[in-house]
């Protein structure tokens, strides 16, 4: 299938997804939305991939929804016609792993697409932030709540208070990205990082990904337990005892998703 504003690159068992509006510096519109929402349906029922990775440009990742489109709407139009929700509630439910491998700008819903992703591998020239406050609105795809939780209070308020960027230096130091990479090696590292957990168990990866997506939601106690609940699950698996083997016999194992 042929898409507008995404390019599409599938070597199995890898789904690189790139955002394509380079006049816009892949500004999110709804058209590029809808078809990332999509995708992402389609990469969850589809045997042969295992590990999305979502990029952008080397100037942008994403530099925030599409500020021409939105210029004419007001309340109705977001609140009533629930303009993008639809397609960002199906993109953040996508059950299999995604690395967001960010170079360039990441900005307002750029910034929260990424964080949405299941990690972010910066690139060197990276640069995150909420600058919705410049528009006089706010973040509205979890900004406020994602890059709190992510970097704390201070950073997070400072962020969006006065919506300056972060260089991917900062961003590492504050754990908002799992690890920095020179520009040009960006796609290489992401695909090394995916082709890794393409070897793992499907059956791990999707209950590690749900429990610690919990981690954001629940307490302690009742975060602990679901996971445990996952993990003894996890032992009526052949993968389980098709890894134990491997371990125990000095081989590589096989996994087979079952
Ligand atoms: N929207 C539309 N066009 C954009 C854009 C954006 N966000 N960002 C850049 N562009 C366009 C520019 O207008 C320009 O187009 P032309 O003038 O050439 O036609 C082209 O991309 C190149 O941009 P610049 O000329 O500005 O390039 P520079 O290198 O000088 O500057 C920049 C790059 C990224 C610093 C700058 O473009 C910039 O500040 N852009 C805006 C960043 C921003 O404010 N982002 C936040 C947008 S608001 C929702 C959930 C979430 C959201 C909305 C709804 N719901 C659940 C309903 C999210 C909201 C946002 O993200």
């Amino acid at each position: 299938m042929a898409y507008e504003t995404l390019i599409i690159e599938h070597e199995e068992p890898v789904l690189i997804v790139r955002l394509n509006r380079p006049d816009a510096l892949n500004a999110l519109n709804n058209k590029l939305l809808e078809e990332l929402s999509m995708i992402m349906e389609d990469a969850d029922k589809n045997d042969s991939i295992r590990v999305i990775i979502l990029t952008g440009s080397k100037k942008a990742f994403a530099a925030g929804a599409d500020i021409k489109e939105m210029m004419a709407k007001g309340f109705v139009d977001m609140f009533h016609n629930n303009f993008f929700s639809n397609h960002l509630d199906r993109i953040q439910s996508t059950r299999k792993p995604i690395i967001a491998a960010v170079a360039g700008y990441a900005l307002g819903g750029g910034c929260e697409l990424a964080m949405r992703c299941d990690f972010i591998l910066a690139a060197d020239n990276a640069k995150f932030g909420q600058p919705e406050i410049n528009l006089g609105v706010m973040a509205g795809f979890g900004g406020t709540q994602l890059l709190s939780k992510f970097v704390g209070k201070a950073k997070s308020m400072e962020m969006h208070l006065t919506g300056r960027h972060m260089d991917a230096e900062e961003a590492e130091r504050a754990g908002l990205v799992s690890r920095i990479v020179p520009a040009d090696d960006l796609i290489k590292e992401a695909t090394a990082t995916a082709l890794k957990i393409a070897e793992k168990s499907m059956l791990s990866c999707l209950a590690i990904k749900e429990s610690i997506n919990r981690s954001f939601e629940l307490g302690l106690t009742e975060g602990t337990l679901f996971e445990r609940r996952l993990f003894n699950a996890l032992f009526s698996t052949e993968d389980k005892k098709e890894g134990m083997s491997a371990f125990i016999e000095k081989r590589t194992p096989k996994f087979k998703d079952k």
